[in-house]
């Protein structure tokens, strides 16, 4: 600790996911490769300052597909579509390239799996959030959302003997425990995913800033509002007994009153945040007087994600 006895506790693991990592690459590539102007449908990960960087590099990010003209590229979001969304496209002789993480995509497929079964699926996730649209899209029919805990009471199913949960892979671990076992109370046959869709990038930022909240007077999150997963890192801080917590995108968004009467901060980002945004939370907190930074790392990342296909390079004959 540092003589004024102001100190920051940044937590590793921290920022880029894997897919997250893969989705960029692939927006990046498909410019090199094909040009500008490259469409992307919806914003390729929850990040204001991703989002208008690559604007200024020659990205067209539309809501939908019908705004993408005839014959062009569309790129679709890390947070993965609906197969209405791939059949729209076909219909607009659009090129596509699918940067839905393989995490996601591995969702999907257990929903269609599930769907084929004739089971009745219980998706637990946010209500309007892309990636709960896309999966949902997979089985329209057999697929409930199931929005948080208090939500569970209002359910209806057809079969309590054939009914199974899956998620939204940026969720709260804890809520959706909750949820989960409010579920099984009402539906004691309810059976579990065949593994975890809640992702390990989520989970292990979740433990991370769960070990150093309870010594942290005030903890930083860097993400954007509409990112779910940097959103969750709020309550779990604040759950975990951070005295305060906020999210910023950038470090220009630091109100100083914020650290009236703190010793500690934990730092933290979401896993759609690159890290030069999180270096310019430091270089201010240091102006502020906390240029003392701890490390708390809970674990080591090292998984990647090969691109999408129609951007590796070609095999060389022989
Ligand atoms: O946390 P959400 O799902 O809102 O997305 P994000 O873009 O902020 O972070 C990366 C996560 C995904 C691409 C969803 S799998
Ligand atoms: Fe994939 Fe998880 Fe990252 Fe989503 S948060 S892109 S599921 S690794």
């Amino acid at each position: 600790m540092s003589d004024s006895g102001k100190r920051v506790l940044l937590a590793e693991p921290r920022g880029y996911c894997a897919g997250v990592d893969r989705a960029i690459e692939t927006v990046e590539r498909a410019l090199e490769k094909h040009g500008a102007p490259v469409y992307v449908r919806k914003e390729i990960v929850h990040n204001k300052h991703v989002v208008e960087t690559l604007t200024e590099r020659g990205v067209i990010f539309v809501e939908e597909t019908d705004e993408v003209p005839e014959g062009a590229l569309v790129v679709f979001s890390a947070h993965g579509v609906s197969p209405a969304v791939h059949a729209s496209a076909a219909q607009r002789n659009l090129r596509t390239i699918d940067a839905a993480c393989p995490l996601v995509t591995k969702v999907h497929q257990e929903a269609k799996r599930f769907a084929r079964d004739d089971y009745e699926i219980l998706l637990i996730g946010h209500d309007g959030h892309e990636e709960v649209e896309g999966t949902a899209g997979e089985a329209p029919e057999h697929i409930q959302l199931v929005d948080g805990p208090d939500s569970v009471d209002s359910l209806e199913v057809r079969d309590e003997s054939k009914l199974v949960w899956l998620s939204q892979t940026t969720l709260s671990v804890d809520e959706t425990m909750e949820t989960v076992s409010r579920l099984r109370e009402r539906f004691p046959q309810l059976q579990d995913p065949p593994s975890d869709d809640i992702c390990y990038a989520t989970q292990n930022r979740q433990v991370a800033v769960k070990a150093m909240a309870p010594d942290c007077d005030l903890v930083i999150v860097v993400g954007s509002q509409n990112s779910s997963n940097s959103v969750r890192l709020v309550e779990v801080a604040l759950q975990a007994g951070a005295r305060a917590s906020h999210l910023v995108d950038y470090a220009r968004d630091i109100d100083e009153a914020w650290l009236d009467g703190v010793s500690t901060v934990g730092v933290t980002s979401g896993a759609s945040v690159p890290e030069v945004l999180v270096r310019g939370v430091l270089d201010r907190l240091a102006e502020y007087g906390f240029g003392t930074v701890e490390t708390v790392t809970t674990a080591n990342e090292t998984l990647t994600f090969a691109l999408p296909r129609e951007l590796r390079p070609a095999r060389s004959a022989g």
